[in-house]
């Protein structure tokens, strides 16, 4: 099925088959690994963000793009492979219906490995040059994911669960939605995926 929580984002649960779940986690395992691999993020203002981070494509640091993991280790950032590109492109028809035109390439993946007591606060995602609807993965425990407004950090709020295997895609009116992840439910992802903790995948066009 498919939900619309607001204008332009989309909720599709259980949109990745426990074989595609399998298969993205192994290459998310992989992408973890150094060099380049997960990192802590650590904010301008002496923050420390509590899900754990690594980029392929571009590497995000706050708040600009990189080509290299300029607040790590210093390596070049992991390619964007082709096949996560055509994942993305599938995931926005099915979710949003066919491009009016041709639509730029997915060359941005951001992936968050959440453990129990991890977060994220009410942010909005600005710093891609392209209005290109962004996709979301979810693999793992059930989070609660909060949807927003565009203009305030503040209420009202929509509380989505999202599983592991759910397609959100976040385009037009939403592209710019305060959103957030005020928790993650322990021990609520499938037995047979193998993961504890929670993994995002988001998919962006730089426009850079
Ligand atoms: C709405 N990630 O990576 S996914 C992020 O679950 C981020 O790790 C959360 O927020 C997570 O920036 C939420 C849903 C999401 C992702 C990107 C968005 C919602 C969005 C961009 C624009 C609007
Ligand atoms: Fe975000």
């Amino acid at each position: 099925e498919r939900a619309e929580v607001a204008p332009g984002a989309v909720h599709v649960p259980d949109w990745l088959d426990p074989g595609r779940q399998r298969a993205l986690l192994d290459a998310c395992r992989e992408w973890a690994r150094p060099p380049a691999g997960l990192r802590t993020v650590r904010t301008p203002g002496g923050g420390t963000m509590t899900a754990r981070q690594v980029c392929l494509g571009w590497h995000w640091y706050p708040y600009a793009y990189a080509r290299t993991v300029v607040d790590g280790d210093g390596s070049p950032v992991k390619p964007f492979p082709g096949w996560l590109g055509e994942l993305g492109r599938r995931a926005v028809t099915d979710a949003l219906g066919p491009p009016a035109a041709a639509a730029p390439p997915y060359d941005i993946a951001l992936i968050n490995f959440y453990d129990g007591d991890a977060r994220m606060g009410m942010h909005r995602d600005g710093d891609e040059q392209a209005d290109a609807p962004v996709v979301s993965l979810s693999l793992g425990d059930t989070c609660v994911f909060r949807f927003g407004n565009t203009g305030t950090r503040a209420k009202p709020y929509t509380d989505v669960e999202l599983r592991s295997g759910d397609l959100f895609v976040f385009g037009g009116p939403s592209r710019l939605a305060y959103h957030g992840v005020p928790r993650v439910r322990p021990g609520t992802a499938p037995a047979w995926l193998g993961l504890a903790g929670r993994l995002n995948i988001t998919l962006r066009v730089s426009g850079l």
